[in-house]
């Protein structure tokens, strides 16, 4: 479950199967699709139901997105190639592209395995225009994904930075789930602490000053500046290990979660995610 806390003044509510809740500066909302015969069009119609929700309240920007997609790598139909995610990465697309966002405008996101047979979305949207899209150097986009890996690529930034409001001290940085992942290859197939370095080895070059300044950031961040922290874990029995090399890279005041979940490819074992500001 996603939970988002904020110092200010909170209005809430309930609109077309959405929970919301805003507070002059960020919207948080959630919606549940229940996997029926077209999950494609659930899909997409549970998105198009949750940017109406950010237009008519007026937080037309999406920063970040999490979905948890209950059997993301099981098959959803026979006649299907793709499997759930590839079908989700589908439907994504083309509420994005119906809605205009190119790749400049995507949020970052994770999309990752739940336990039910439920796909639940949490968007974060701001009011704020000043949002920026920022790649990973080590990484190809996701959105570049060869077609391998799925029909269509996933359409998702490897972070987001909405800048300060004028007069607070900085701006806000999302990090989308990240993986042993390199160019676009699973590296260290079967060796949980090789992906777990590799993974966060990742999102330091991402947080890097050299790369956020690439990006037009002037801020320098370690994995020790990480915040509200969630490690998906595949297998149960990996959790003890990956959490020791977590705890000795990540700051000691970091609030981290562990999670056990299935990844979007068979061969990852663990993906991590964050946020700084
Ligand atoms: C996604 O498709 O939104 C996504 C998937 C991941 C990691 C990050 C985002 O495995």
């Amino acid at each position: 479950m996603e939970v988002w806390r904020t110092s200010r003044r909170v209005e809430s509510g309930f609109h077309d199967g959405l929970a919301y809740a805003y507070d002059g500066r960020y919207l948080f909302c959630s919606g549940r699709i229940r996997h029926t015969a077209d999950y494609a069009a659930a899909t997409r119609n549970a998105y198009v139901r949750a940017f109406k929700l950010l237009d008519r309240l007026g937080y037309p920007e999406v920063a970040r997105v999490w979905n948890i997609v209950g059997g993301i790598t099981g098959q959803v139909a026979t006649e299907s190639p793709a499997d759930r995610y590839g079908e989700f990465c589908q439907a994504r697309a083309q509420v994005f592209r119906q809605r205009g966002l190119t790749v400049k405008d995507i949020p970052a996101a994770t999309g990752i395995g739940g336990h039910d047979d439920h796909t639940t979305i949490y968007f974060l949207a701001t009011r704020s225009r000043d949002i920026i899209r920022i790649e990973n150097p080590l990484q190809v986009p996701a959105y570049e994904y060869p077609e391998r890996y799925g029909p269509e690529a996933p359409c998702f930034a490897r972070a987001t930075y909405v800048a300060a409001e004028t007069g607070s001290r900085s701006g806000d940085l999302f990090i989308s789930g990240t993986a042993s992942i390199l160019g676009h290859l699973t590296v260290h197939e079967g060796d949980v602490e090789r992906q777990t370095r590799t993974t966060l080895e990742n999102i330091a070059a991402l947080v890097s000053g050299k790369n956020l300044r690439s990006h037009g950031i002037d801020a320098e961040l370690t994995l020790r500046d990480l915040d509200c922290v969630k490690v998906y874990v595949k297998r149960p029995q990996d959790a003890e290990i990956v959490r020791q090399i977590c705890t000795a890279s990540l700051g000691s005041k970091s609030e981290v979660g562990y999670v056990i979940a299935d990844i979007c490819r068979d061969d990852l074992l663990v993906e991590i995610e964050g946020f700084a500001s």
